[in-house]
Parts: C-alpha cells; structure tokens; sequence
C-alpha cells in the first residue's frame, strides 16, 4: 500500500488524498511526545520476508500453534457451519487458508474465496495460484485496508466465514479493534460466522522470548521499518543507530516493541522535517495484545458480537474463536 500510494507522490503533481493521509500520519506518530508508527509500515517485500522467518522460529510458537488448531478443527466446523465463501481479512501468502479451503472442499461447498490485502500485486499472485489449486473456486480478491474499510464484493453465497488469523487484532489499540470488528459485525448476514485466531495471556519470559529470538530476526524485523520508511519517504534513517527492544506489559497485556535511539541524533523525513531523538529515545513500533477468553467475549460484545465457539491447544498457547452476531 505504502509502494503504490507514495510513489504517486513523484509520479503525479496531484497525489491521492490517501497519499496525504499516509504523510500525516507519519508526521502525527513521529511528532507524539512517545513516538509511534504503525505496525503496517513494517511490511514492504523484506519485511514480509522476515515476518515469514519468524514464524519458523523456536520460540515464535503463535504460527504453528494456530495451525494445528485449524487442521484439527477446520473440518469439523466447516461441516457444521456449511461455509460456502471464505472472507479472509489481512490474507497475505493465504497458507493457511488452504486449511479452510481444504475443509470446504471436503464438505463440497467450496464457492468463493475473497482474500482482502492492501497489497493489490500480492493478491493477484495469491488469487492466481489458487485457482489453479482449487478448480470450481471462484476466487475473488478486494484490495482494502482492513483498519478503514472491508470493500466487500456483493451477492457472495451464503453463509460465509470471515477469517481474520494471527492474532493481527492483537496489533489494534483497543477502540481501533472494537471498530474493525464493528465493520465484521455489520458486513455479517444472519448465518455468517467470525473466525479470528488470538495470541494467549501466558508466562512472560515465553512472551517475551517469542519477540527477542536469539537469532535477532525480530530485531531486524522491527528496523525494517526505518529502512521503509527510508526508502518510501526519502528518510535518512540509520537503522544500526537503533537498538531493538521488546518488553511485556503485564498491566496492559501486552507485548510493545520499540527501537530505541543509541545517542541522540536527528533524522531527516522530507515534508515533515528534521525529527530529533533523545540517547535512548523510543519509537514504539508494535503492540501485540495477548488475550484470554473473558477478555476476548469483552472485544465481541463491544462490537455485538458473542463468543460462538473456542478451541485452543492443549498448552493453552493460542485460541481460535468463532463469532457470531450476538
Ligand atoms: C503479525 C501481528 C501476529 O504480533 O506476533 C511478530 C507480528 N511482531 N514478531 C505478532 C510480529 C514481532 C505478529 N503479528
């Protein structure tokens, strides 16, 4: 999203609206008194990359974790819920929607499949393989922003399951998420169901190790971001001038991932200005909420929804739980 919206900044005397609203809100997050940009800026073609190497990682267990909980509860409930599209939000490579595809293949009522991303280039690839894959699915892909808008294709078969996996609610502050569940709730018809994947509340040393892997992927990760932003806005980061740094909050439930200044330096970002960071200044990059089921049931119900439905593994490390309109 970043690539094709700022690149209208150089290519045309009139940039899109949205291009000013990326701006913006750079701007607004690096002028805070506690700097903070938004998770999504870590994810250009590297960044997929490494969250990709993150998920093999021995101590990030949420990715396998969910998986297993899929394979081994997908066919059941897809039978029971007779799911004839699948709605994934945030669909990225789609690997683990095959598990979904799988069960509805198997259940004989595989119809649609609707991928939403904001990278239009990464759905087409997604959309092309799968057809391929799955002969007599009618892939449809919508190019949206899932934290502004669903954009939603209309007349999709009956009943449908939006998915929206990883524990990427888990990246939304609070009201940010009540309103992106909101937007689920009301695009849902009577029948429709909610599948979202949440990271557990668990030991703290577990927590924290899955952020701050001995192999420093996380923390390469996490500078991604300044060479994003480096490369999209023409900023002068320099990302070995920032240290990583991921901590648990155990009053808020949840894991912050920050870079921090090593000395103080200032930073160039061209429309914005000069950006001054303090030795040992932070720039939160992340939050990743970990929930339990109460504090999950309090999400739904804040966006009308009620709990249908909740599995997890046997160490209780993940859960998966389905949503219905309450
Ligand atoms: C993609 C949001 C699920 O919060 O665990 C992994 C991203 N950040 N390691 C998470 C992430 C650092 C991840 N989600």
């Amino acid at each position: 999203m970043i690539k094709t919206k700022l690149s209208q900044v150089r290519a045309h005397a009139r940039p899109e609206p949205a291009t000013y609203r990326i701006l913006r809100e750079v701007a607004d997050g690096l002028s805070a008194p506690q700097k903070e940009l938004s998770p999504k800026y870590f994810y250009d073609h590297r960044g997929s990359e490494l969250f990709e190497e993150i998920t093999r990682l021995p101590e990030y267990y949420p990715t396998r974790t969910e998986r297993a909980i899929l394979d081994a509860w997908m066919p059941s409930l897809i039978a029971r819920l007779g799911t004839r599209t699948l709605i994934e939000l945030g669909a990225g490579s789609a690997e683990k929607s095959r598990l979904i595809l799988d069960a509805m293949r198997a259940a004989g009522t595989a119809e649609r499949y609707v991928p939403i991303d904001v990278s239009a280039a990464f759905l087409s690839l997604t959309a092309a393989r799968l057809r391929r894959e799955y002969p007599g699915l009618k892939v449809e892909p919508a190019v949206a922003d899932i934290s502004e808008e669903l954009n939603l294709p209309r007349g999709l078969p009956r009943p449908a399951l939006f998915a929206f996996l990883g524990s990427t609610i888990g990246n939304f502050y609070p009201p940010a998420a009540i309103r992106l569940l909101g937007r689920v709730r009301a695009a849902m018809e009577p029948g429709d169901r909610f599948l979202m994947g949440a990271d557990l509340r668990k030991d703290v040393a577990r927590l924290e190790a899955a952020y701050n892997d001995s192999r420093g992927v996380t923390a390469e990760f996490n500078r991604n971001m300044l060479r994003v932003l480096n490369h999209e806005l023409g900023a002068d980061f320099d990302p070995e001038a920032f240290e990583h740094r991921a901590f648990y909050d155990t009053v808020a439930h949840r894991i912050e991932m920050h870079l921090v200044s090593v000395g103080a330096q200032t930073v160039n970002v061209p429309g914005i200005g000069g950006i001054a960071f303090a030795d040992g200044e932070t720039l939160r990059t992340e939050i990743s909420a970990k929930y339990d089921r109460e504090s999950v049931g309090a999400l739904f119900e804040a966006a009308g929804l009620r709990i249908d439905a909740w599995r997890t593994d046997p160490e209780n490390l993940f859960a998966l739980v389905v949503g219905a309109p309450a």
